[in-house]
């Protein structure tokens, strides 16, 4: 990233509660033995590494039924919301290394906050094959991983986990590429709240390049943060079978190492998630490599230098 900050933290959030299956917690260690940090090291980063959340389940919040493990996911937005803001505050690059995507309503909403105080829009990427826009309503499983970007939009009907003066993030300003299994009141929400979905027929049609450009200008039009989420689900089960809510006709290598090209040339990524990633289910660590090699990408290595473009 041209612009962006030299300095990384790592977040690890070992969250598998938010998914209904074990694992999840597993890939912030197998993320950090596919060598995340030495990456960014020999790109010419400076990395910290803040370690794992721990946390203990928040006592003050119901046992929902139709959010389940609502007391830990609940501990572990409050704790990812304050450390992603610190880190951010200080100027840092935060990078979370889940988890399952239910830590994205921390994540996010740390973030959410540091745009705020900067007076500035906060704009989200959702790379994924879901849109994650349930509420405890609408849920068909209960898994609160389905509900992260409902959350951070302040739709998601659950207990007060954060402050309800927290900073959400408008709807419109959340893109969602990669998109291929939404439940259907989910995709009423979606409509109604005017996020933007690219969906894998869109990718089709017009191709990452034409999408994340269009992205990028809106973003760069309004002086935004730009918060990326990668679901290992966004990629295709071939090449990132390490998950538990595989969807087959996925993003393929180059299109999402393309997008992360591109995301790099711009300079306007502020921070990361990199979820879902189940070891327990991983092929010999190859979807862990790839999350790392996309990471390299959206931290600068390339194969040869781009011409820049005219300011
Ligand atoms: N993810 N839409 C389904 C649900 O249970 O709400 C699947 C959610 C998957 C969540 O991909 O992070
Ligand atoms: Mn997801
Ligand atoms: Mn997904
Ligand atoms: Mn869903």
């Amino acid at each position: 990233m041209q612009a962006q900050t030299k300095s990384v933290t790592l977040i690890g959030a070992p969250l598998e509660e938010g998914s209904g299956r074990r694992g999840a917690a597993m890939g912030p260690a197998a993320l950090r033995i596919a060598g995340v940090d030495q990456t960014l090291i020999d790109l010419g980063y400076e990395v910290a590494d803040a370690g794992d959340v721990q946390v203990v389940p928040a006592r003050d919040l119901p046992n929902h039924p139709k959010a389940h493990n609502l007391r830990t996911v609940g501990a572990f937005t409050r704790a990812l919301e304050a450390s992603v803001y610190e880190v951010a505050a200080a100027g840092r690059f935060p990078l979370i290394l889940g988890g399952d995507h239910s830590l994205s309503m921390g994540s996010v909403s740390g973030m959410a906050r540091h745009a705020a105080q900067q007076g500035r829009p906060l704009f989200v990427l959702w790379l994924d094959a879901h849109s994650d826009f349930n509420t405890p309503a609408t849920s068909p499983s209960g898994n609160i991983h389905g509900m992260p970007v409902a959350f951070f939009c302040g739709q998601a009907e659950f207990a007060e986990i954060l402050p309800r003066d927290r900073a959400f993030v408008d709807p419109r300003n959340v893109f969602q590429v990669g998109i291929r299994s939404v439940d259907a009141p989910e995709r009423e929400l979606i409509k109604q709240h005017g996020v933007n979905v690219f969906d894998m027929r869109s990718i089709d049609e017009q191709g990452v390049a034409s999408i994340i450009r269009d992205i990028l200008s809106k973003v760069e039009a309004a002086n935004g943060l730009l918060h990326v989420s990668l679901d290992v689900d966004f990629l295709d089960p071939d090449i990132a079978p390490g998950v538990g809510t595989t969807v087959p006709g996925g993003a393929t290598f180059r299109e999402a190492h393309l997008i992360m090209e591109m995301l790099c040339d711009s300079g306007l990524v502020s921070s990361l998630d990199l979820v879902e990633l189940n070891p327990f289910l991983d092929d010999r660590g190859k979807s862990a490599r790839v999350l790392v090699e996309l990471t390299a990408s959206l931290f600068g290595r390339r194969i040869f230098d781009r011409p820049t473009r005219a300011a």
